[in-house]
């Protein structure tokens, strides 16, 4: 069994946007910008915005953190991200999810330019995506294929369960492992929430992708022997010994599934840091395509 590193294949990833950054840098071009938008305080989004900007300025590239109160109307945030479309200094930008239930996220996705829509969300994207057009892979299954790409797994006729499909992982996922190419020529099979025996589908995976938020959801006797394991999954679970209250915790069991798995993601330390260095790798495609 072959632990998937993805905090390693992160690191790496990194290294090499920050070379070609500073090597932009000494040919006199605009430096790489990314602007992160933020509505609210939730605890998790605030977490993950701020590894956002940390990451940028380990690479070198500039960021800017957009923080709007909870309160803010659709239309103001219209507004910024106007302002953001039209602010040559902004490579590429992202509205954090979830936004507040009173604001319309569709409205919000369709307002960003595609040119800057380094998140891969814009249905003139996804569309692209799914015609094989030049595009921004959304950056959890980007990282996804990063791994399978730089663990040389095979996955060209192997049959792929996903498990989920929102239009942010399961969904665009599922697309991309049934394109052609490697990572890709896959059978994918799509499952969701109205699946019947949803375990006599994963037990005939050769890969098997759960983004479901479930803690703790697969069990080994629902996966064969020899099968990879990607764990999307990354539920904050309430534990009292932690340090800070809680722990991630993935859609796997890990302990009993890894026993069957000939490669497998951690939870934490797999696909989620990814996630944080193919959002660097739109970005730097957003400055190098303007
Ligand atoms: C790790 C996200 C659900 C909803 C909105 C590293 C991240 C997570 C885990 C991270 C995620 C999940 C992000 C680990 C960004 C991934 O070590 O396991 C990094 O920062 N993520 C997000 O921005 O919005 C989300 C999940």
């Amino acid at each position: 069994m072959t632990i998937l590193d993805g905090k390693k294949i992160s690191n790496d990833i990194k290294d090499e946007i920050t070379q070609v950054v500073a090597q932009m840098k000494a040919n006199g071009q605009k430096t790489p910008h990314l602007a992160a938008v933020i509505v609210g305080e939730d605890g998790a989004s605030l977490t993950y915005v701020g590894s956002k900007v940390r990451a940028c300025a380990r690479v070198g590239f500039e960021s800017t953190l957009v923080q709007l109160p909870e309160s803010i109307t659709e239309q103001d945030l219209l507004t910024k991200i106007d302002q953001l479309n039209n602010d040559p200094e902004i490579d590429g930008f992202i509205v954090q999810l979830p936004l507040p239930r009173h604001i319309d996220t569709q409205k919000i996705l369709l307002a960003v330019d595609p040119k800057k829509d380094v998140d891969g969300f814009h249905p003139e994207n996804f569309g692209k995506l799914a015609l094989d057009m030049e595009t921004f892979i959304p950056a959890t299954p980007f990282g996804i294929m990063e791994l399978l790409r730089r663990y040389d797994i095979e996955t060209s006729g192997k049959h792929t369960v996903v498990i989920g499909r929102s239009h942010i992982v399961g969904r665009p996922i599922s697309i991309l492992m049934s394109r052609k190419g490697q990572p890709g020529d896959s059978t994918v099979t799509l499952t969701h929430s109205r699946t019947k025996d949803l375990a006599a589908y994963t037990r005939e995976a050769d890969i098997v992708i759960s983004a479901l938020g479930v803690p703790n959801f697969l069990k080994a006797d629902m996966v064969k022997d020899g099968a990879v394991i990607i764990d999307v999954g990354i539920t904050r679970v309430a534990d009292s010994t932690a340090a800070k209250g809680y722990v991630i915790t993935g859609d796997v069991d890990y302990k009993g599934v890894s026993q069957k798995a000939s490669y497998i993601t951690p939870v934490p330390g797999g696909v989620g840091p990814m996630t944080i260095a193919m959002l660097l790798q739109n970005t730097l495609l957003a400055r190098q395509r303007a």
